[in-house]
């Protein structure tokens, strides 16, 4: 395979509404979105989840246009052998940028997979037809709207609920919520907000409410706090933040830190370390599911092919794509199915259609390299 063309698109797609959490609130997505394009007139989608600011992790939009545009496509379009895997193993030996490197993995292997004639799925190893998913609320401007977004969610079909924490977002509407749907499936997942002095207040809510799980309450370099936590917990403890590569999950593990592993492709650098941290995980008997960052359908669907691998049994942050987008860059669009399901589409590659002309409508610049 010999490639023609990588464009490199920034996309601005506003969200159906705002999504808060510890972080800060996001009205729109501001992203880029990687095309290549093979000299036989293939093509392969990937996104890039790196945020406008470096909140969730020190990458951005920027550091990963750098980094793309200045050294990982140059490298791709000069290489002998442009495949997914020696990409992975070309660029192992540069630190960080996981983010920038993913969107290059997800979109060889997107092209790889149409070439092929197969889904991503089976290119990864074979899966389920349908994925479970659940739904990530975030903080809302009262309790009482809190409690009202999540029963338009279960109303919609979602049978597991993840709640944005933060210190003063957290008793309240747990009480609520539990209250007003005494057998709902509840997760809380606070992206680093707490000081680890609050270890045993957070066990104390999370066991009174009935929390299933409790994600990445403490900083991402505070392992022995999770630990704390997970010790003797009623509910498991995931780690999101604290997990980027197979060295910080199998200390995590020796440390007893986490009880639940959170994949998200940006994070850990690419599908394929995503799965094979998520066996390491299962190895250790630790639950893996795939995690979400607002992706466009293109980000989703990836994330949809992952997850539908046996190593992923917790249902996964992917939602349909209305809970996200008013017009989603892919056809058909995302929806729940019976179940809290999402169904794998079955096509090569992605397995779903890249409106181009919704990427026109949505983009703010475009970088078209050649070799
Ligand atoms: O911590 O899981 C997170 C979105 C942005 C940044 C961090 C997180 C999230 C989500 C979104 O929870 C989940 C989704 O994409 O549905
Ligand atoms: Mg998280």
């Amino acid at each position: 395979m010999r490639l023609r063309a990588a464009r490199l698109d920034e996309l601005e797609l506003p969200l159906v509404e705002p999504f808060e959490t510890s972080f800060g609130v996001e009205r729109s997505r501001r992203f880029l979105l990687l095309r290549l394009e093979s000299r036989d007139g293939e093509f392969g989608y990937g996104e890039c989840v790196a945020s406008t600011e470096p909140l969730y992790s020190s990458e951005t939009v920027e550091s990963a246009r750098t980094m793309l545009l200045g050294h990982f496509l140059p490298s791709l379009l000069r290489a002998q052998d442009p495949s997914s895997t020696a990409f992975v193993a070309r660029t192992q030996r540069f630190r960080g940028n996981r983010m920038a490197k993913a969107a290059v993995e997800t979109a060889l292997l997107d092209l790889e997979a149409r070439r092929a004639g197969q889904p991503i799925q089976a290119m990864l190893g074979g899966g389920r037809r349908r994925i479970e998913v659940g739904v990530s609320v975030g903080i809302q401007a009262n309790v009482p709207a809190l409690v009202a977004r999540v029963g338009r969610y279960l109303e919609a079909g979602y049978r597991r609920i993840k709640l944005k924490v933060r210190p003063g977002w957290d008793t309240a509407p747990l009480r609520a919520v539990r209250r007003a749907y005494p057998d709902l499936e509840l997760w809380v997942d606070a992206n680093q907000a707490y000081p680890v002095a609050s270890v045993e207040r957070i066990r104390s809510w999370a066991t009174r409410y009935g929390v299933a799980q409790v994600e990445q309450p403490f900083a991402e370099r505070a392992i022995r706090a999770h630990g704390r936590l997970a010790a003797h917990a009623k509910f498991r403890v995931c780690l999101d933040e604290s997990i980027v590569d197979r060295p910080s999950l199998d200390d995590a593990i020796e440390a007893r830190a986490l009880t639940s592993l959170n994949v998200k492709v940006g994070r850990v650098g690419g599908p394929r370390v995503g799965l094979a941290l998520a066996r390491r995980a299962v190895g250790a008997r630790i639950p893996a599911w795939v995690g979400g960052m607002l992706e466009s359908g293109i980000g989703r669907a990836h994330n949809v092919h992952l997850a539908s691998l046996p190593a992923f049994t917790l249902p996964a942050d992917l939602s349909a794509s209305d809970r996200y987008y008013r017009e989603d860059l892919v056809e058909p669009p995302f929806t729940l199915g019976p179940g809290s399901t999402i169904e794998v589409p079955r096509g090569a590659g992605l397995g779903v259609t890249v409106l181009e002309s919704a990427v026109r409508r949505a983009r703010r610049d475009s970088r078209t390299l050649r070799p």
